[in-house]
């Protein structure tokens, strides 16, 4: 065996934490990350990554943290994955850029008609490429705004889209995405989410009441003939993880399909197996008419797609889209890695299977702390929601100290919510049983702790 660790699947699966977390040289490489970065830039946790792969991500100082994060969802095959790294190598050595709008490759193309051919929907279908998920959803607002000649953009409660002025206005939150940035851009509406934990009136009537609002809303404030897209995430992601009440997400894409509004499916964090389905949407038999994705896309390389009917992305004048790097060889040639993963390793299926040991053992230790107010996702995206015990009250130091115990013992998780009470869970869907059973006993034995 190697002296050196070697990152992706060949790193030893284990939690080992050797030092303190952060150690020495995590601390000492922290401090310069201060001095030479601005604030703005956060850290949830403050080790400095030497390798990753499989379930584990290793830091500086020789510790094997079990990974629930997955970097946002993004390494869903894993780190340094195989056919990612094969692929990556052999293109780094034969051309690195040449612009896809000055000279196409074979590579992009490729990853058009996969991505034609595995969304949701069987019509007539076009993709292009850009390079982070907010870059996309900016795109796929153009694109819709062109084709219907419309301006407005509805957007729901707890929505996320990322932080470029466009996506920022579009994004639900104030704190940390908004606040001082202003004036955002205009023509963005919002309505409410189907929230079943937090709706008034129970989580029975939440689908059907919610949706009413948010139609009457959009009829009463915008006019349905003035909107040219409806974008939603099919579960809000930094918004808690928010499944939306059974029965909403169809009846908002009827009411689009009725008034000749531009379905966006931000499928930016829910796409590439996390849910279960290789896109969330396909529970509930939804087909969007634009699907934005990116993260778990490209086994990390910064890659982006919108996807959509022909008839509405080709309305688009020649050269009216594109950007320098969008669809990058390497980040393709990462792209068809993944892809291939998920099918020969039957990601989906491994999926489901990570929320059929979460979702109960999670179930369990609720029972007990009355902390937990709702345990809540699908596939390998799982949360729970922190409540003052015995009300609906919000408690996001609750979220704070278990990830911050958590981190200390090897285990990274991470924080959402709109109120900053949610425990997250986005392992890769390649983590090893025996890591992710013991993710879960060391959560279990911290929240009994506090
Ligand atoms: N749409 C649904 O989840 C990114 C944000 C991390 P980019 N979510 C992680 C942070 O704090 O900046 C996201 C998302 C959904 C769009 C985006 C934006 O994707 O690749 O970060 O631009």
């Amino acid at each position: 065996m190697s002296t050196v660790p070697q990152g992706g699947p060949s790193l030893p699966q284990e939690r080992r934490v050797v030092t303190e977390i952060p150690g020495p040289k995590s601390r000492e490489m922290f401090a310069r990350k201060q001095a030479a970065v601005p604030p703005g830039i956060g850290t949830t946790l403050p080790v400095f990554v030497t390798h990753a792969g499989g379930g584990v991500v290793v830091d500086a100082d020789g510790n094997s943290l079990i990974d629930f994060g997955s970097g946002i969802a993004v390494t869903s095959v894993g780190n340094a994955a195989p056919r990612v790294v094969e692929r990556v190598r052999k293109q780094v050595a034969d051309f690195t850029h040449t612009c896809f709008m000055v000279t196409p490759y074979e590579s992009y193309v490729q990853v058009a008609e996969k991505l034609n051919e595995i969304t949701p929907g069987d019509h007539a279908k076009r993709t292009f490429l850009l390079n982070s998920g907010a870059e996309a959803v900016e795109n796929a607002v153009k694109v819709a705004r062109h084709a219907t000649g419309r301006q407005a953009v509805v957007v729901f409660d707890h929505g996320y889209h990322g932080r470029t002025l466009l996506t920022m206005s579009l994004t639900a939150k104030n704190m940390p995405y908004k606040h001082r940035f202003g004036p955002f851009a205009p023509e963005v509406y919002r309505v409410p989410l189907a929230y079943p934990f937090r709706w008034p009136t129970g989580p029975e009537n939440c689908a059907e009441e919610a949706a009413a609002q948010a139609i009457d809303q959009i009829n009463k404030q915008v006019g349905a003939e003035n909107v040219a897209a409806v974008v939603i995430e099919p579960i809000a992601g930094e918004g808690g993880f928010i499944e939306p009440a059974k029965g909403f997400l169809p009846r908002i894409a009827e009411f689009c399909k009725a008034n000749g509004i531009v379905f966006i499916a931000d499928e930016v964090q829910t796409g590439f197996s996390r849910t279960g389905h290789l896109f969330a949407c396909e529970e509930e038999g939804i087909v969007p008419d634009i699907i934005v994705t990116a993260k778990g896309i490209a086994g990390g390389l910064p890659l982006a797609a919108v996807t959509g009917r022909a008839e509405i992305l080709d309305k688009v004048h020649v050269g009216g889209l594109g950007g320098t790097y969008g669809g990058n060889p390497l980040a393709c040639e990462a792209a068809l890695g993944v892809l291939e993963t998920i099918e020969a390793e039957d990601l989906t299926g491994r999926a489901r299977r990570i929320g059929e040991v979460m979702l109960p053992r999670l179930r369990a230790i609720a029972e007990k702390a009355p902390v937990i107010g709702d345990v809540r996702g699908r596939g390998a995206m799982i949360a729970i929601e922190l409540v003052v015990p015995g009300t609906k009250e919000p408690h996001p130091t609750a979220a704070g100290e278990i990830a911050r115990r958590c981190h200390a013992e090897g285990l990274l998780v991470l924080t959402a919510g709109t109120y900053g009470n949610v425990l997250r869970f986005l392992p890769p869907l390649v983590m090893p049983d025996h890591l992710l059973e013991e993710g879960l006993t060391i959560l279990e034995k911290i929240i009994a702790e506090i």
